[in-house]
């Protein structure tokens, strides 16, 4: 009798965490997700679309929580474009982590001198915040393609952050998070040749399957770079590299477009919470959905013996 009540109670806990439901958040529509683990918890950072935006028109960042990938917590929206006194505009993808029990919230926005996108950052004792912009100024100044970082920290300590589109760059960030090595200063990645890309031959040619929305994973001493690739539309595909800093090189889509209706944007987002791994990206699949009303989406990720990922499958509710 222990024994039955035993086996309900764990296939019951079983089965809430294999089904999760997308998209995650129904309130409102949220994008380029990202995610951190925090002691029990998984905090969910994303961008938020207006309602009928007709353009990436996002004034505001978002956080969530679970603890089960289920049930998800609006922790409301401690970041706004009203953070970042030199920017008026454009709060798009962003990457929260933490180190020595802060929290380092990088952004990318409109830059109201240059009129350009550049890098942020917003700090905070947690990761709910609040934050406040430590610099008044970008971490990054505007050159061009200043968009989506993304912020790893090595085994060994040294923290990288990257970003761009069309062109990946990084830094070496130092240990206070909030400048980087100007010895170093801004590195761009030579990604590899290889990937399918729409416009290896067009005008807007580009030299690698890369796109946007570059996410840093570690996993059994490999560095994984997941982007979005393909130009419009989106897929997501990842490279793989003995090191931070390349060469990295090409390996395979991990997302198609389909089956769920697409945005033509997507965004990667792969943690691991609670010994599993859970890759984060977004679509159009909430009612009213499409390219600039879209909505953050999670499905797990498996990885084959030898390292590769396999291709995660979106599901929808
Ligand atoms: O959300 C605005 C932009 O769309 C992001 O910065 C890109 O990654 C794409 O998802």
């Amino acid at each position: 009798m222990k024994r039955s009540i035993l086996y309900f109670v764990l296939s019951s806990l079983c089965f809430l965490q294999l089904n999760a439901q997308n998209p995650i958040i129904q309130a409102i529509y949220t994008a380029d997700p990202a995610a951190l683990v925090h002691k029990d918890t998984l905090f969910l950072y994303t961008g938020h679309d207006e309602d009928g935006s007709t353009w990436f028109t996002m004034k505001d960042w978002h956080v969530y929580s679970t603890t089960d990938m289920v049930n998800w917590t609006d922790r409301g929206s401690p970041l706004s474009l009203k953070t970042f006194k030199w920017a008026t505009q454009d709060a798009w993808a962003s990457h929260c982590i933490e180190r020595d029990g802060k929290f380092y919230w990088y952004v990318c926005v409109k830059d109201t001198t240059v009129k350009r996108m550049a890098i942020g950052v917003a700090v905070a004792d947690k990761p709910t915040g609040p934050f406040i912009d430590p610099l008044g100024k970008p971490l990054v100044a505007a050159h061009w393609g200043d968009i989506d970082p993304a912020a790893f920290i090595d085994d060994d300590g040294q923290a990288y952050l990257y970003w761009g589109n069309p062109d990946l760059w990084y830094v070496k960030l130092n240990s206070d998070m909030i400048s980087y090595d100007n010895a170093v200063g801004v590195v761009k990645v030579p990604l590899d040749k290889q990937g399918f890309h729409y416009r290896d031959k067009g005008a807007d040619k580009r030299p690698s399957a890369y796109e946007e929305g570059p996410w840093l994973y570690k996993r059994n001493g490999l560095y994984y770079l997941l982007y979005a690739a393909g130009g419009v539309p989106e897929h997501l595909a990842y490279s793989t590299s003995n090191s931070p800093t390349g060469p990295w090189k090409y390996q395979d889509t991990v997302m198609t477009r389909l089956p769920v209706k697409p945005a033509f944007t997507n965004h990667p987002g792969l943690v691991d919470y609670k010994s599993r791994t859970f890759m984060f990206y977004h679509n159009a699949g909430l009612p009213g959905g499409g390219g600039f009303t879209r909505s953050v989406c999670v499905d797990e990720a498996f990885f084959d013996l030898d390292g590769s990922l396999q291709r995660v499958k979106q599901t929808e509710s």
